[in-house]
């Protein structure tokens, strides 16, 4: 009952805090999007991490509020920067998987209009074990995103098991490559076992239309590595943290 009540007054307050981490095109260099991820603030100091309580709003069903409420929030940031005379960039949010069950898409749809957002500057992150034992529900999801102008990206992707199934079942614009492929990089730059892996993926990406993103690329040996294949956008420590709005806003956003 307790943290029932902490998370509604956290709500209500505004202590739930939208953070922006960049994704950068690996050949320009250029900001061409940001992840919106949550960071808890109690007080004036304390951040809780989202993996601190997302596991437990994922129980409990709080979650489906969080996610619509990040979603607005990256809604907001959107109407600012295009307020602002800024060239925006495309804000992707976390779709937990229990958002698949109340279906709360026409809730999402109805925020998006009321900021008056393109939503084709919004994308939905669904990782591929949400696909489940219902890949026919899962593909209808993704499509009514589509309907509705909105993107769509496979988040993890290569951490789970379904994922060949998935890439020929359903119709994402996004791969998200899983920052544990780029691990094998670290205690030794060439890895050849990372290169064939990565190499496929990329090169399967590429040939069904998708758009890729390599995550958690924290080195610079990470970067010299992906330099030698065909990926579009690059995320992760090496770059930049996940940064508060205005931080972003500041540091990569420029006149339209
Ligand atoms: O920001 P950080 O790397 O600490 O996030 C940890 C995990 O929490 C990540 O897996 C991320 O996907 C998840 N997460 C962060 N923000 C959100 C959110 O708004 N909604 C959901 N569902 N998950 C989030
Ligand atoms: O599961 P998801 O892809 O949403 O997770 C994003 C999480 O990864 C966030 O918690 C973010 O802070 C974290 N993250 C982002 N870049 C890096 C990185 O370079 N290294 C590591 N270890 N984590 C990262
Ligand atoms: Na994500």
């Amino acid at each position: 009952q307790n943290i029932c009540n902490q998370m509604e007054r956290a709500l209500e307050n505004g202590d739930f805090k939208i953070y922006l981490q960049p994704k950068f095109s690996l050949a320009g260099r250029r900001v061409v999007g940001a992840e919106a991820l949550v960071r808890w603030q109690d007080g004036e100091q304390a951040f809780f991490r989202p993996d601190s309580f997302i596991p437990y709003f994922e129980r409990n069903g709080f979650i489906t509020r969080l996610d619509r409420y990040m979603f607005e929030q990256s809604c907001i940031q959107l109407r600012q920067w295009l307020d602002a005379g800024l060239k925006p960039v495309p804000i992707s949010v976390n779709f937990s998987r229990a958002n698949l069950a109340v279906g709360t898409l026409a809730a999402y749809q109805a925020i998006q209009e009321r900021y008056g957002v393109p939503p084709s500057l919004l994308e939905f992150e669904l990782t591929e074990t949400m696909m489940g034992e219902n890949p026919t529900f899962f593909s209808e999801v993704v499509e009514a995103m589509h309907q509705m102008g909105f993107q769509c990206s496979i988040d993890d992707f290569g951490s789970g098991y379904s994922t060949l199934y998935m890439l020929q079942q359903v119709q994402v614009d996004t791969i998200k490559l899983d920052k544990s492929l780029f691990d094998g990089l670290r205690s030794q730059p060439e890895c050849p076992r990372t290169a064939i892996v990565v190499e496929a993926v990329l090169q399967l990406a590429r040939r069904l239309g998708l758009k890729t993103v390599a995550e958690g690329i924290s080195t610079q040996e990470q970067l010299e590595f992906l330099k030698h294949y065909p990926c579009d956008m690059v995320q992760g420590y090496y770059f930049s943290h996940p940064l508060p709005a205005e931080e972003f806003c500041r540091r990569f956003l420029r006149p339209a």
